[in-house]
């Protein structure tokens, strides 16, 4: 063997070596550089490839060629295991079980008084009605004159209702309104019969105890065609009720009463069994009341703009935070409003889960 084939071999056993101990990315680019760069070992031999003679060019030269393919495969043959070894220690450190239940993000609760709006505008748009909204603060003839509130009825006294303190041309103030009864004030004045629609939101009144807040809310359904009648709302209150409270009898006890909007007027109570020392709706022998009702008046519709000789309809109203009082047990109405983080987290309904009536409407 020729001295510059032995230094050939002992060239490449010694890369070989060098290339298989290499640990990373790094120490093999060094050795690239060293071997195969400008001034590394391999390039220094093929520049005495000049300086042979012809025969001994023609045996070396193929060799040399031969090794700087090989050094330069094992190279990058080496590279593609670092990074094939790299990407599976990648993939299993980001490994995912997705079997795992959900992380949830802290994201606080639905307030149940939100969440039985929920349940109520899904129970009653599966019967048709649509869910139609109002400002807080009402004029006076939405809230009251329209009505058919008498000038001097109680409600309209300073006491009950709250009122704002500019006055317009005619020196009449606006108020919170005392109900959402002005929301179908508005729909009737803008839109023709038939309407069937409900609306819910905060109410205000000048009173505050044990069982009364300032705010508080309500909803009320009014509809309005050729001939509903007590009966129809009988129907649709029933089905209501069973829904809303997820039970499949209910009974319903009509006793007259006296709104200035409604004629006649039924306030409603639910048959409920108290034994158990907490309310239940549905079955049992007790009584509670839960709504007010009646078919609406006629001056009401003649001052909304229907005439009342062609159309009719009925109306109803309830308090929504009893509602969800009876159905989720909170026993302090006035823990409602206080915003305290303890009770909405015992209370509060999850962000996630929204009412469908498919899954039941809890
Ligand atoms: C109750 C009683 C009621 C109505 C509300 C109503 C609205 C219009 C016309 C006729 Cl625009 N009536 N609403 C009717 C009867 C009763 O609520 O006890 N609410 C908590």
């Amino acid at each position: 063997m020729t001295a510059k084939a032995a230094d050939l071999q002992s060239l490449e056993r010694d890369l070989s070596a060098r290339i298989a101990a290499a640990s990373d990315d790094a120490s093999l680019e060094a050795i690239r550089v060293e071997a195969l760069g400008k001034q590394g070992s391999v390039s220094a031999l093929m520049k005495t490839l000049g300086s042979m003679s012809p025969d001994e060019r023609k045996q070396f030269g193929p060799k040399l060629n031969a090794l700087k393919e090989s050094v330069s495969e094992a190279i990058l043959a080496k590279k593609a295991a670092f990074a094939e070894a790299a990407l599976e220690a990648q993939l299993k450190s980001e490994a995912l079980d997705v079997t795992l239940p959900p992380v949830r993000p802290r994201v606080g609760t639905i307030h149940p008084v939100s969440q039985v709006m929920e349940e109520l505008a899904r129970i009653f748009g599966e019967m048709g009605f649509t869910v139609e909204e109002g400002p807080d603060i009402e004029t006076d003839f939405n809230n009251f004159t329209a009505l058919n509130f008498p000038s001097k009825h109680p409600a309209r006294e300073m006491h009950d209702t709250f009122f704002m303190n500019a006055t317009d041309e005619a020196g009449a103030r606006k108020v919170l309104r005392t109900h959402t009864s002005p929301v179908q004030v508005r729909t009737m004045l803008k839109q023709k019969p038939p309407i069937r629609m409900i609306c819910m939101g905060r109410t205000y009144r000048c009173d505050s105890d044990s069982t009364h807040t300032p705010m508080f809310h309500q909803i009320e359904g009014l509809v309005i065609d050729e001939t509903s009648s007590m009966a129809d709302l009988k129907s649709v209150l029933i089905a209501a009720i069973k829904a809303y409270f997820e039970v499949d009898d209910v009974r319903l006890r009509f006793r007259p009463h006296h709104f200035p909007f409604t004629e006649p007027s039924a306030e409603v109570d639910v048959g409920c069994d108290r034994s158990g020392g907490q309310i239940r709706i549905g079955a049992g022998a007790d009584w509670l009341e839960i709504l007010g009702s009646g078919m609406v008046h006629p001056n009401v519709l003649r001052n909304c703009g229907i005439d009342p000789e062609k159309y009719q309809g009925y109306a109803f109203g309830m308090g929504i935070d009893r509602l969800a009082m009876l159905k989720y047990g909170m026993n302090d109405l006035r823990a409602f409003f206080d915003a305290d983080v303890r009770w909405l987290k015992h209370y509060g309904f999850s962000p996630y889960l929204l009412p469908g009536l498919a899954a039941g409407v809890g």
